[in-house]
C-alpha cells in the first residue's frame, strides 16, 4: 500500500512531469494520521484549481482530500456543478457521474469493490453539490441511505445553484434573491441533516469550513462510520462569494457569521448509538497500543 502505487521506474524518473515528480515525493498517501496540517507543507493532492479565486470550495476541497485516513484507496465520486471543476486536478481516484446519480454510482460501485478486493479497505466518497444531492439527485441520495449503503456523502452547500448561474436550490435559505431566481426563495431551507438521520445516516454533521481541527474530525468519523457501520452525511458550507456579492477574501468571514448559536450552520452533529460504540471500539484499540509503544 501506500506510494508503492505511484513509483516512478527509474528509468522514466526524468521525463515525467515536475508535478507527478512532486507528487512521488511529497504526497503524504500511506501516512499515519494525515489531516489538514498537512496542507501547504506536503502535497495537498489538488496542484490547482480552476474555480473562482478565494471561493471556499478550493479550501473546503483541500480539507476533506488532507483528512481522507485512505486516500490510496479511495474512490470518490462527484457530480456536476463547481465541484466538478476540480476533480480533474484531483491525485485521488474518482468518477464524474451525470448530475444527481452520484449516489447510485456510489453504490454499484463500494459493492463492485468489495467484490472485487474481498477483506481490503476501500473507501467511497461522494462530493457535490446542494442541487445535485438534494434536489436533482434526492432520490437516489434517500435510496442509498435507505439501503444502508456503506460510503460517505458530502454535500458541498452553496445554498443555490453556482456552476449555472445561480438558480434557487432546495438548499436555499427563504427569501434569498439570486440573478436566476428574482422572485426570491418562498419556503424555508430543506432540513437535509435531519432527513438523513430519519433515513438511516450513522453520523450526520452540519458545518462551515472555518475550523480546520472541525472538519478533519467529522471527515475521519465519516469515513471511519461508513466502513464499518453504515451511510453518513457530512453538510458543508461552503458560499459561492459570487454569487452573494462578496470579494475573494470574504468568504472566511461569510462562514464565520453564518454558524453562530442559532445561525443556519451553527455545528451540528448525530452519531447513532451503534457508531458510537463503534468509535468507543477503536479507542480502545488505540490505547493499549499506545501503552504498549511507551513501554517499548
Ligand atoms: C442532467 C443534467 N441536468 C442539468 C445540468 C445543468 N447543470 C450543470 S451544473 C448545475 C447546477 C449545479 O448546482 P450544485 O449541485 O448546487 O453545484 P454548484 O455548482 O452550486 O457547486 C446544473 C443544473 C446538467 N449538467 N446535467
Ligand atoms: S461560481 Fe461560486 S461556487 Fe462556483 S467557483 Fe465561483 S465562487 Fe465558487
Ligand atoms: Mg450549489
Amino acid at each position: 500500500m501506500g506510494k508503492e502505487k505511484i513509483k516512478i521506474c527509474d528509468e522514466f524518473y526524468d521525463i515525467m512531469p515536475p508535478e507527478y515528480r512532486e507528487l512521488v515525493d511529497s504526497a503524504t498517501y500511506g501516512k499515519e494520521g494525515r489531516g489538514w496540517k498537512d496542507v501547504g507543507v506536503a502535497k495537498e493532492l489538488i496542484e490547482e484549481h480552476s474555480l473562482c479565486a478565494g471561493c471556499p470550495e478550493s479550501i473546503a476541497f483541500r480539507y476533506v482530500l488532507a483528512c481522507l485516513p485512505n486516500p490510496e484507496d479511495t474512490v470518490m465520486v462527484g457530480s456536476t456543478g463547481c465541484t466538478s471543476l476540480v476533480f480533474p486536478h484531483v491525485a485521488v481516484h474518482n468518477i464524474h457521474s451525470l448530475f444527481g446519480n452520484q449516489n447510485a454510482v456510489a453504490s454499484g460501485l463500494k459493492r463492485a469493490l468489495a467484490h472485487r478486493f474481498p477483506g481490503k479497505i476501500k473507501d467511497v466518497v461522494v462530493l457535490a453539490g446542494d442541487g445535485a444531492t438534494v434536489d436533482i439527485g434526492l432520490d437516489m441520495t434517500l435510496q442509498s441511505w435507505f439501503r444502508q449503503e456503506k460510503f460517505v456523502t458530502i454535500c458541498f452547500d452553496n445554498e443555490l445553484y453556482a456552476n449555472t448561474g445561480g438558480q434557487e436550490s432546495g438548499l436555499m435559505q427563504k427569501g434569498f434573491v439570486s440573478k436566476m431566481a428574482p422572485a426570491g426563495k418562498k419556503f424555508d431551507k430543506v432540513k437535509l441533516p435531519e432527513i438523513a438521520q430519519e433515513s438511516g445516516c450513522h453520523y450526520v454533521a452540519t458545518l462551515t469550513v472555518s475550523k480546520p481541527n472541525r472538519v478533519e474530525k467529522a471527515i475521519r468519523q465519516a469515513v471511519l462510520i461508513a466502513r464499518e457501520v453504515g451511510p453518513t452525511y457530512i453538510q458543508l458550507y461552503t458560499p459561492c462569494i459570487l454569487e452573494i456579492g462578496k470579494q475573494a477574501m470574504e468568504g472566511l468571514q461569510e462562514m464565520r457569521d453564518s454558524e453562530g448559536p442559532n445561525e443556519r450552520f451553527a455545528f451540528k452533529e448525530y452519531i447513532s448509538e451503534e457508531a458510537k460504540a463503534y468509535l468507543a471500539s477503536l479507542e480502545k484499540e488505540k490505547k493499549p497500543a499506545a501503552i504498549s509503544s511507551t513501554q517499548a
